[in-house]
This record gives structure tokens, sequence and C-alpha cells, in this order.
């Protein structure tokens, strides 16, 4: 058999990008633009991501140590790549970024028709031990490209065009998708410097998998308690044959979590409303949904939500359909 390395049937993300445009006729190759831009604002974030350690201490030519306060804190590094990388695409009109209190209205002749929301890089807290990090994103189309405003992102996250992420962990994988297309996933080739087609059509695994940051448990409302008690414990009437507790998989990185549940199945829980809506949940909701899984906040489909600010924050919580009914159902009985 062909070696890996010399097989060539391999596919591109561009390739793909692009091979998707052609079956969407009459598009005018704007989003696969935009699309390829944040491919690469992602190579370029892994880039930096990987050398952190080392920056600290051979510094950037490997000469002298980097100063900390020379070191430019990462997530704000990965900001500014994402922002000249989405600007320079000329194909954005407004960003909304974790970083910036304020949206960023794209003026000129680099004005474009979409609206990108964004994490340059969630869970960059756990960068020092090692854990997976990413970037997410989410897509909306400008309502009128010669006034865009707030509006076009305060809005319903069905209306999404597109949405992804980008998963800085044992290897750095893109998986994205646009409305009503299948989720595909993309792992990078460091030698190459490309993201080669490796997750086609991912739809949701079915194992019984749980997600949450047990230390919250105080603060879990009754509806949560009772879902947890019931995949933790047999039923009172004795256990069905073949019954067995959930496992329990928690990173605190939401792109890892994400990832496992998607590829997986199972269920990612945050009762508290700390999660951002437009470039946490919403994403996030509207891959799962693709892939066949479903996300809510408990009483509303997530994507049915309207934030009220740009920052704005909900619980969420996502993963294989029967465990996303199971916590609604139990918030219209209990709550
Ligand atoms: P906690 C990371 O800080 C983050 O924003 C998400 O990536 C992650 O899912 C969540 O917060 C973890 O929160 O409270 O469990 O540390």
């Amino acid at each position: 058999t062909e070696s890996a390395d010399t097989r060539t049937d391999i596919t591109t993300v561009t390739q793909h990008i692009l091979e998707q445009q052609r079956a969407h006729k009459g598009s005018t190759g704007d989003l696969s633009l935009l699309l390829t831009a944040i491919a690469s604002a992602c190579k370029w974030v892994s880039n930096v991501v990987r050398k952190a350690e080392l920056l600290k201490v051979v510094g950037v030519a490997g000469t002298t140590n980097v100063q900390a306060e020379q070191q430019q804190k990462l997530d704000v590094l990965s900001n500014e790549i994402m922002i000249n990388l989405l600007r320079g695409s000329g194909r954005t009109c407004l960003l909304v970024s974790e970083e910036d209190e304020d949206a960023l209205f794209v003026s000129g002749d680099e004005r474009g028709s979409y609206c990108v929301c964004f994490d340059p890089l969630d869970g960059s807290s756990n960068i020092d031990c090692g854990v997976a990090v990413g970037t997410i994103f989410g897509i909306y189309a400008v309502k009128d490209i010669a006034n865009p405003t707030l509006k076009d992102v305060l809005r319903p996250g069905s209306e999404m065009i597109a949405a992804g992420y980008c998963m800085y962990g044992s290897s750095t994988v893109l998986v994205y998708t646009t409305q009503g297309c299948p989720v595909n996933g993309y792992t990078l080739d460091p030698n190459l410097g490309e993201f080669l087609l490796t997750h086609r059509n991912i739809q949701i695994g079915h194992k019984n998998i749980y997600s949450i940051n047990e230390g919250n448990c105080a603060t879990f409302d009754k509806a949560i308690t009772t879902y947890l008690h019931d995949i933790r414990y047999p039923p009172k009437e004795g256990a069905p044959a073949g019954w067995k507790p959930y496992t329990a998989r928690y990173v605190g990185s939401m792109v890892a979590d994400m990832h496992r549940t998607l590829l997986y199945g199972g269920i990612f829980l945050y009762p508290g409303a700390k999660l951002r809506i437009l470039y946490e949940c919403f994403p996030m909701a509207f891959l799962v949904e693709h892939a066949g899984g479903a996300a809510t906040d408990g009483r509303t489909r997530m994507l049915d939500i309207v934030p009220s600010q740009i920052h704005a924050r909900s619980r969420i919580y996502l993963g294989t359909k029967a465990e996303v009914e199971r916590i609604e159902q139990l918030y219209a009985e209990l709550m």
C-alpha cells in the first residue's frame, strides 16, 4: 500500500472550501475568501501557541530570554492575528471579539459583507499546563452593507451562515460548517503548513459521557441535580440489564470539551451564565445541530436566543439529542 507521504488524493481546506462554493450556484466566493482567511489565522495562532513555552526561555531568535512583560499575552496576540487577517480579507464589516469591549467596524475599501464574532484563544488560562485551547468563530451576513450596526449580530444564532473552531491540542484541528452543510474537520500538517480533510461529515457520537465542572455543584438547580443523579445511579426499581453509570470527562477548555462531545457523543453542561452567547454558545450550538445533536439553555433552543448585548452570557447544555431533550424535560417538569 502507498505510504501516507506519497498519497496524492489529499484534500486541503482551501480545495474543499472551493468545492463547496461550486456546489452553491451563484455564490460570489466572498465567504470562501473569508473562511480561507480564518484558516490562515488559525495556522498562525497554532504556530504561536506551540512556541509559547519556548518563547519564554529562548526568545524569538533563540538569543536571550524574553522578559515576561515583553512576552505579549497569547490571547492578545491571537486577537491581533485574527483582526488583521479578518480585516485584511476585505470581506468583513463588523468584528466582535472576546478580547475587545467594543465591536470593531471595518471601513473604507476593506469593508465586506460579513460580521464575525470570535474568541481568539478560548481557554487560554489553561495554556501554561499544556491543555488544549482554541479559536471559536461565528459568521453573520450583514443586513445592509452600507450601514452595519450591532443589530447585525444581536440576532438569533440560527441566522448565522457559518461557524467553527480550531483546537490547538495534540494536533491542530479546524472544524467548521456553513448553513445547511455537513460539519467537516481538517488537521494541520505542520510540514506542509496545510489543513488536510480528515473528518468528513462529522455526525455526533453516542457514548454516555457527561462533562461538567463538579466544583460548581452547590449552584446547580433542581433540574440539573436530578439529571446528574439519574446518570450516576441506577433507577430505584433496579438497574436494567446492561445499565451502567455515565463516564465523566471535563477539560475546562470549551473547544476541547466540545470536540470530544462532537466525536464521541454525550453531554456538555455549563449551568452557570458564564459562557458568551455570540462567540462560544452560538458557534458550538450551530455545529452540534449540523452534526445531528442539539443545544439548549434548558428552556429555549440555544440558536433561538437573541443576545441582549455583544458579550451576553448564557448557561448551555449541548450534545446528543436524547440527553438535551431529557434536560429540557426536567426543566419543564421541575422548574
Ligand atoms: P470553569 C475557559 O475559561 C472557558 O471560557 C471555557 O473554555 C470553558 O468551557 C469554561 O470557561 C470553563 O469554566 O468555570 O469550569 O473553569
